[in-house]
């Protein structure tokens, strides 16, 4: 399968002898963005700070060596779903069970003919390329790219977890395009989903934090999911993204309640109770949006 590379995969080779990085770098850096480190904490800092695509990792270094340094990795949230290769010059096959048993997903010994090795990172680019295209197709809206359904599904069962353990408010919103078929039946199917490209857009380009969440639930209907957040501050948030979205004065002459495109959002927030039900929050932020469109649409209730 030939995948078209937006932009170069990145590589962080890691090994304490400058002339070992060299050698790999020369070998890489035509194809792939090269990140050194010389040691497990470089190693740490930089996989975190580049999420680079794979990680060449030494053995024998002073202070931490490679399986010290990939047990921190596989640890660690951020870089345990990134490849790790070990290049070492221990070459006995225990030492290649241990490595691959801790994890790594390749074993290579020094020294290594060039073409080998580069054939083989190769392999194990394709394999994170083709990796990331089947989850972004998994989670993914294929129309305006932002988180579809499924994935916020998952995500709001992973936070509402988080908030019965934590205790926190947690906040959802529904956001509906207002008169959107009148939209449609006067611009076009086209227009409509290019309205629905600029709305989704607006709307992940205006949350404040990594943790807030935007996907499309459905049709013209937007979903925010927002943990740690109280009534106050997320319905503040929410009607910032209406009044951002009403900004754009996108023409819509067919609408009854307004000259341009507007949302109406209803949201709900609740402290998550032992035995409580995530989707209970979709059902009352829905309720909501209710509200909002009989009490004459482009307004945020809660
Ligand atoms: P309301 O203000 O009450 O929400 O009215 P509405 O017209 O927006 O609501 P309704 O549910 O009657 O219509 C929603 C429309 O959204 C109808 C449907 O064709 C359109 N729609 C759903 N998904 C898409 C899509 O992917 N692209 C386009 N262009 N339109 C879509
Ligand atoms: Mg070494
Ligand atoms: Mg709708
Ligand atoms: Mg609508």
């Amino acid at each position: 399968m030939n995948i078209a590379k937006a932009t170069k995969q990145k590589v962080l080779i890691a090994d304490d002898e400058r002339s070992n990085r060299k050698v790999l770098a020369d070998i890489l850096q035509a194809d792939y963005t090269v990140i050194l480190a010389k040691n497990g904490q470089q190693v740490m800092e930089r996989a975190i700070q580049h999420r680079p695509d794979l990680i060449l990792l030494d053995i024998i270094m002073p202070e931490q060596n490679g399986y010290e340094i990939i047990c921190d990795l596989k640890a660690h949230a951020v870089t345990s779903s990134i490849p790790v290769i070990f290049i070492s010059a221990l070459d006995s096959v225990d030492d290649e069970e241990k490595g691959l048993l801790l994890g790594a997903s390749d074993y290579i010994t020094k020294p290594f003919r060039h073409t080998l090795v580069k054939a083989r990172i190769d392999n194990h680019m394709q394999m994170v390329c083709q990796r990331k295209l089947l989850e972004d197709l998994v989670n993914l809206d294929g129309l305006t790219n932002i988180a579809n359904r499924r994935c916020f599904e998952e995500a709001l069962l992973t936070e509402w977890q988080r908030a019965q353990r934590s205790g926190l408010p947690i906040s959802l919103a529904m956001i509906d395009v207002d008169h959107f078929k009148q939209y449609n039946d006067n611009y076009g199917h086209g227009g409509g989903d290019s309205v629905l490209r600029i709305v989704a857009k607006t709307l992940r380009n205006n949350l404040n934090r990594p943790s807030d969440n935007v996907a499309r639930y459905g049709g013209e209907e937007f979903v925010v999911l927002l943990p740690d957040t109280d009534q106050t501050g997320a319905a503040q948030l929410l009607n910032e993204l209406r009044a951002k979205i009403e900004k754009l004065v996108i023409p819509h002459a067919f609408s009854p309640t307004s000259q341009y495109i507007t949302v109406s959002a209803g949201g709900a927030t609740l402290i998550a109770e032992r035995e409580s039900d995530a989707f209970s929050l979709v059902e009352l932020a829905d309720n909501s949006l209710y509200k909002a469109k009989n009490q004459g649409r482009n307004q945020v209730i809660w």
